[in-house]
């Protein structure tokens, strides 16, 4: 703790106050109502799923602030029905700072990454969890901030301690529900069925192939000489791409700072 407040303290000194505060990396929006997986996945049957849009990303910001990388979920509707803050809604950053890592998004997810990574990153709640690549919980001093009234899930996460600058890293940012098992602790992406039930969504399939995940940041295509450098795929053809006769899981596009 000592140590953090030194990294604060001393950060806040040796910037010039002119950029004190948050620098944007990168901001993304995403469709509202776009919570559907694979294209039809639905909530399970529970009252307090009732409102829905508990997994709805509807933006996605990465700042820099203090020495620590900031990830910002702004989300469709986030409930405390129990009041006890935020236990329904659980979001992920898989973070690729370099060649290799881990392939799978864990926790449940039944994702894989495009861009393999490093390091991961489970929030819900109050509880916030990095890991590394061999899903080694690491102690970094990660902090969630879950604002149940905006709708916002904050997580800082010194800088440092995952080493380097942030430009060329890649970013998979996704939501899901989460499933604490009653434990309230952070838990695992909670599971999604092929029929609703009531802690189990819908539209998927009852064996763990299709991804536990409701939404994710697309990335738009870049343009190279005026030709899209990759064809585009639509969230629901990236969720949707797993296979139960083949056993294949989906995999997930990673975002990048621009
Ligand atoms: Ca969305
Ligand atoms: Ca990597
Ligand atoms: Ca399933
Ligand atoms: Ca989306």
């Amino acid at each position: 703790m000592r140590w953090m407040t030194c990294v604060i303290v001393c950060a806040a000194v040796l910037l010039p106050l002119s950029t004190a505060g948050a620098e944007l990396l990168a901001t993304w929006t995403d469709p509202t109502d776009d919570d559907t997986g694979d294209g039809d996945y639905t909530y399970p049957t529970h009252e307090v799923f009732g409102e829905v849009g508990q997994a709805d990303i509807l933006a996605f910001t990465i700042e820099r602030e203090n020495g620590n990388l900031v990830f910002t979920f702004k989300l469709r509707n986030l409930v405390d029905p129990w009041n006890v803050g935020n236990r329904l809604t659980m979001v992920a950053v898989a973070i690729d700072t370099e060649e290799g890592g881990d392939e799978e998004l864990r926790r449940n997810a039944n994702a894989l990454l495009e861009r393999p990574s490093e390091y991961q990153v489970f929030a819900a709640g109050e509880t916030v969890q990095v890991i590394d690549e061999e899903s080694e919980p690491l102690d970094v001093g990660a902090v969630v901030v879950t604002d149940v009234v905006n709708n916002t899930i904050r997580i800082s996460i010194p800088i440092k301690s995952i080493d380097g600058a942030a430009s060329d890293w890649r970013f998979t940012a996704a939501a899901g529900l989460q499933d604490d098992y009653g434990a309230g602790g952070l838990g695992d992406f909670r599971e999604v069925k092929a029929k609703p039930e009531e802690w189990r969504g819908g539209g998927g399939d009852d064996l763990a192939i299709d991804p536990n995940i409701y939404d994710i940041v697309v990335p738009t295509p870049r343009k190279i000489l005026g030709i899209f450098r990759r064809s585009a795929r639509s969230q629901a053809e990236i969720l949707g791409g797993y296979s139960l006769e083949k056993g294949k899981l989906v995999t997930l596009p990673a975002l990048e700072i621009e």
